[in-house]
């Protein structure tokens, strides 16, 4: 529902999902990590179990593309790289002397830990006054001191990962914007793909808004920015618990219908699964290629595995899948 058209008033999140469940403390008091720790040796190797071509696929989107990097609208922006050192420097007169006559090219990279193919810390979004597992959101404040990206990046990610192509399921390139589905279509773009979606299994859905953002006009991409993306239901949140999916992982900017079409809130779903029962968000990760071989040889599940940077205190950082299949 546009915001023209709605007369109820838009409810706050935490109004929204005071009844749905969290899994706070199931881990323990201290835990960072979240549904991630259901992914342990078996997970792993039932990952493993699904390979049987050898082919590899790399999932992060270019930084600094020409094309641009597709950021959430707001302070973001593209990453800015800058040389400190190279051949130029040398001409100038400029560069460091050393022993011998090597030398070197360095650069350095100013970017939004967010703004690229990244994960979430989960604590990198709430409601009210509380982050992911309870811990109080002014642990927020200069710097994530609990459920920070490190823990994750410690961790890393691996399992069997299933790719679902609700852009093929529904016959579009890419989704539109604010289009919206829930788990039964994950269920049932599964069942006509011919793949089963598992107890813990990583999740990858291609949307194809990725392919939308590189072959659209910047102005036209972000007008009326509403992407495309699983929306809020109280049962779409008791499929997750109960199937246990520790990782959801899209090709758009932040993995959910931007707008509620119900409620009209905003990402409800980064409170419902991430806040309150731990799944970790991977975003703007490239899909594309890895849909299409699926497409060609019928083989939906592989390998997955994935570990972001390590940043200390990070409310998110950026990573480079790898899939094999
Ligand atoms: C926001 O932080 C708004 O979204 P994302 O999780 O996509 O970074």
């Amino acid at each position: 529902m546009s915001d023209t058209a709605r007369t109820t008033r838009v409810p706050t999140t935490t109004e929204l999902l005071e009844d749905q469940p969290k899994n706070w403390g199931k881990w323990g008091s201290d835990d960072e990590v979240g549904a991630l720790n259901y992914l342990g040796s078996r997970e792993a190797l039932a990952g493993v179990g699904e390979v049987r071509q050898g082919k590899t696929f790399t999932l992060q989107v270019q930084i600094g593309n020409p094309k641009g990097d597709p950021t959430f609208p707001g302070p973001r922006g593209p990453a800015r790289r800058v040389n400190i050192m190279d051949r130029g420097v040398y001409l100038g007169g400029a560069g460091p002397e050393v022993e011998g006559d090597a030398q070197f090219a360095d650069d350095m990279i100013i970017m939004y830990l967010q703004g690229s193919s990244q994960y979430d810390a989960l604590g990198h979004l709430w409601c009210g006054d509380q982050i992911y597992n309870g811990y109080p959101a002014e642990t927020t404040t200069g710097g994530m001191k609990k459920a920070s990206i490190l823990p994750i990046a410690e961790k890393g990610v691996v399992g069997r990962g299933v790719l679902i192509d609700m852009a093929c399921y529904r016959g579009k390139r890419w989704l539109d914007k604010g289009e919206t589905f829930d788990h039964t279509d994950l269920v049932a773009a599964a069942a006509q793909q011919g793949v089963e979606i598992r107890k813990r299994d990583i999740l990858l859905v291609h949307t194809g808004w990725l392919e939308y953002f590189y072959n659209t006009p910047r102005e036209t991409f972000y007008d009326n920015f509403n992407e495309p993306g699983l929306t809020y239901s109280p049962e779409l949140v008791a499929w997750f618990n109960d199937m246990e999916i520790p990782n959801l992982v899209t090709d758009t900017i932040a993995n959910e219908v931007t707008h509620d079409p119900v409620s009209g809130v905003w990402l409800p779903l980064h409170n419902a699964l991430m806040r309150n029962l731990g799944v970790t968000f991977a975003e703007i990760i490239a899909l594309h290629e890895l849909a299409e071989d699926c497409k060609d040889d019928g083989q939906y599940s592989f390998l997955y595995t994935a570990a972001p940077l390590k940043v200390v205190e990070g409310t998110g950082a950026p990573v480079n899948p790898i899939v094999i299949k």
